[in-house]
């Protein structure tokens, strides 16, 4: 029962996702109200997947739902842009607004002129895809983070080179997890560049804490990350590497197991394409260089990949800064040959193909999915404009983002065609997701119209926008979790004044906008139709809790490959030009990429910029996830900034002494694109050339009078550090979030950082 009374509350119960904790989890929670107020929230113990545990963010959500700075109503800016001067209006006045600006665009210079943004998969995703596309624009895309960077390289990499993507298989298809007799528990799990304490279920969807269970369980663990953090501090091997060097780890990996024969031939020989020429390409490589380039001794090298190898089953998660290596796809290539040199795909315990639950698609993740929502024909001409498909083959084949750096470069430049205005949805790119936020203020600024919807009013709607509109958190919209395992549903139990849903305004706009683009009469009935695929209605899912698809269904595990339920011909095999996974990709060869996984430097690095490493020598690893904040939010969130009340950056104490700083200073950041300001961490768990910095900050509670610096995050923003337009050589990947060099100072007297 989704619904209870208990000592005079309403009880929901409910998969929680953003807005409220953020994250990619859909926790089952359940959701405690008083007079429509939610006073309180539990982790869900009947839930199969997270069994009661819930993360700080989502018990803290009541102080976020009720906080006194919510949005509460549509406004319009009452002064110039920045200026801090805001007026109330009303809805209908704010649709209006947002329906004549942007016909007005649409006439003048074409509907790919008008951008939509968002930040990550949320559940915004959705409905901002389809308000673009019902406009008319191809724009549809990740603003601000460099190279789109997060997630969609490692989709695009696993796509190209085996058709699908993988997760770790943690018994999530199944109702009984763990006890169903087909799952196996992995013998080796290979935690690579994975924050399990901080980032918690970050891109596998049904929570992070299945790698304790596992380890419970008996799973060894295997962890690659240059930071001590909770999983290295607990497990059986760490390779401490250099930040961005994951490719040449996995070539030495590879050549390992592939020179002392520790690869599954059967596999290999039936499934795989290229095996030949991968063999060639390591044999000309040394593990001495790699171990020099990686900072891994070449021992470790070794016993990671004969404990990898040969454990049976073995399965790998891989994280986000993968996506920020400088040729993200081919590294990540190289990661996901190891689990085909191994056997560990789709297999009980292994790396298991993942697809939307029963093909149910709300947030589409794949070309197939964008098709699937839109048709071909619709498709291929929004990529006749699409910022970024003619200069780069593999973004214009795969899931339909606009580039990010280009979209920059060409706010800028006006080429090949003008960019007229900004729909933000999901994305404080001034304080959090853009690399270079000074270079995207200038650019958004001089836009004709630029809409913000959000929760609260952050540092990118001040500076930018024209009209704000409050967004409505988790309990306050309906929707549906489809990205992931099980299927949720979101639904609403309460409201904060006139806050809204996306999905509810992007309806309105898009119907006003291309009324045959939108056929439904509601937003209900557009989910009824979508999850009609999977035999259920919206009613029938939240009465049902969640979804999974039944063993046999092409988007459940076993073996798909071997069942001919992978290709839309339905032999056997993978969904790639072989119907094998390809060690030799045909794809990133038909692209003009090497079609062959390996290592590219980082811009800057004691390798490729010696020079400019002797000025600044400390690597700047940016955006290690917390568990209290998820990338800009929970600033004002009072649990929560307890925990966490200021900016930091971690620096070794070794380090620390060595520049003279200690523990609680504020200290300068400087690199060779920007500066910022921190408090210093001092602390042992970084490595001593290595400083690690959160991103997101700003300071909410520094009130805002126009002053052009909105809540003091030109002081703090790290990521003034960091530069677009370096993006991989494949478009996808390379933000650089995590290698740039810098030196790091004391901040002088009388320059003290200050923000009461
Ligand atoms: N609480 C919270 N949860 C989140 C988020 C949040 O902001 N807050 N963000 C969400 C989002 S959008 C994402 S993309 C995910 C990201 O979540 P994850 O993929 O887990 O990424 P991170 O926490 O950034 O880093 C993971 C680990 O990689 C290490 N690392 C850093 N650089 C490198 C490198 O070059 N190579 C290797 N091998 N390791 C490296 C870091 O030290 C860290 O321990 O988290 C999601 N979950
Ligand atoms: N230096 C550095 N920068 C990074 C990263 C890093 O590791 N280092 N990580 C990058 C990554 S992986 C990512 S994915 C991006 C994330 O970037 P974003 O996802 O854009 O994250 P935020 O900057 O917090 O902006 C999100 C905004 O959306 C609002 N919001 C939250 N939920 C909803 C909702 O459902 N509806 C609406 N309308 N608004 C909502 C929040 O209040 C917040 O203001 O950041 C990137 N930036
Ligand atoms: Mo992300």
């Amino acid at each position: 029962m989704h619904e209870y009374e208990e000592d005079g509350y309403q009880v929901y119960k409910m998969g929680l996702w953003s807005p409220g904790p953020g994250c990619h989890g859909g926790c089952g929670a359940e959701v405690y109200l008083k007079d429509g107020k939610v006073v309180k929230v539990e982790g869900d113990e009947d839930h199969p997947y997270h069994q009661g545990r819930l993360c700080p963010r989502a018990l803290a959500l009541r102080q976020y739902i009720h906080h006194p700075d919510r949005l509460k109503y549509p406004m319009k800016r009452a002064g110039e842009r920045g200026s801090g001067k805001w007026e109330r209006i009303s809805w209908d006045e704010a649709l209006d607004t947002c329906e004549q600006k942007m016909r007005d665009i649409r006439e003048k210079y074409g509907a790919e002129s008008m951008v939509f943004g968002q930040g990550t998969g949320r559940d915004s995703g959705g409905p901002i895809i389809f308000l673009a596309y019902a406009y008319g624009s191809p724009n549809w895309t990740l603003f601000g983070l460099s190279g789109i960077a997060c997630f969609t390289p490692r989709l695009a990499a696993c796509t190209m080179v085996m058709g699908d993507m993988t997760f770790p298989d943690a018994a999530q298809f199944f109702p009984a997890r763990y006890d169903d007799p087909d799952w196996k528990c992995p013998e080796v799990i290979l935690s690579w560049a994975r924050n399990l304490q901080g980032s918690q279920c970050a891109d596998h969807y049904f929570s992070g804490h299945y790698v304790i269970d596992m380890m419970k369980r008996g799973a060894k663990l295997i962890v690659v990350d240059p930071y001590n953090g909770w999983e290295a501090s607990r497990a059986d091997l760490w390779l401490r590497l250099r930040p961005g060097t994951d490719g040449a780890l996995a070539m030495g990996m590879i050549k390992v197991i592939i020179e002392e024969g520790l690869y599954d031939q059967d596999f290999v020989e039936k499934w795989t394409f290229g095996f030949d020429k991968l063999k060639d390409e390591v044999a000309t490589q040394s593990l001495d260089e790699i171990a020099q380039i990686t900072w891994v001794p070449v021992e470790k090298i070794v016993e990671a990949a004969r404990m990898y190898a040969a454990a049976k089953p073995a399965q790998m998660r891989f994280g986000q800064p993968l996506d920020s290596n400088a040729e993200a796809v081919a590294s990540i290539h190289a990661l996901a040959s190891l689990w085909a040199l191994t056997g560990n795909i789709d297999n009980p315990g292994g790396n298991v193909i993942s697809r939307p639950v029963k093909g149910v698609t709300v947030y589409p993740y794949s070309t197939v999915e964008v098709i699937q929502l839109y048709g071909q024909e619709f498709v291929d001409k929004m990529n006749e404009k699409r910022i970024g498909a003619d200069k780069y083959p593999l973004v214009k084949n795969f899931r339909s983002w606009a580039m990010s750096d280009d979209v920059l470069e060409q706010m800028e430049t006006g080429k090949p065609y003008p960019i007229k205005g900004l729909w933000c949805q999901t994305n404080n790119f001034l304080a959090g997701t853009a690399q270079d936020p000074r270079r995207h203020y200038e650019a958004v600024r001089k836009l004709d119209f630029n809409v913000v919807v959000d929760t609260f009013m952050t540092p990118t709607a001040q500076a930018i926008a024209d009209i704000v509109q409050p967004a409505g958190a988790i309990t306050e919209k309906d929707s549906a979790f489809t990205t992931g395992i099980p299927l949720n549903p979101i639904y609403k139990v309460a409201e904060t004044e006139e806050a809204r849903m996306d999905w509810e305004i992007n309806f309105e706009l898009a119907k006003r906008l291309n009324p045959q683009a939108v056929p439904w009469p509601n937003v209900r009935a557009l989910f009824d139709q979508r999850l009609s695929v999977a035999g259920h209605s919206f009613d029938s899912l939240v009465e049902a809790g969640w979804a999974l698809a039944p063993k046999g269904d092409p988007t459940c595990p076993y073996n798909r490959h071997e069942k001919g339920l992978l290709r839309p011909d339905g032999q056997p095999g993978f969904r790639t030009p072989s119907g094998k996974f390809e060690f030799y990709s045909q794809k990133f060869e038909e692209y003009g990429l090497n079609p062959l996984p390996h290592h590219v430097e980082p811009l800057e690095s004691e390798i490729s910029t010696p020079e400019i490493h002797k000025e600044y020598p400390l690597i700047l690893c940016t955006g290690r996830r917390v568990g209290v904040m998820f990338h800009s939010e929970h600033r004002m969130i009072p649990w929560l900034r307890e925990i966490n009340p200021d900016p930091p950056v971690e620096i070794h104490p070794d380090t620390a002494a060595k520049y003279g700083i200690k523990d609680g200073d504020w200290v300068l950041l400087e690199g060779t694109y920007g500066k910022a300001k921190r408090k210093a961490k001092v602390t042992p768990l970084t490595h001593p050339e290595v400083v690690v910095a959160q991103h997101g900050w700003w300071i909410p509670e520094a009130r805002y009078e126009g002053d052009g610096n909105p809540y003091k995050v030109w002081d703090i923003n790290i990521n003034q550090l960091i530069p677009m337009g370096h993006n991989s050589k494949s478009g996808f990947g390379g933000a650089l979030t995590k290698t740039m060099l810098c030196r790091i100072s004391k901040v002088k007297e009388g320059e003290e950082v200050s923000y009461a």
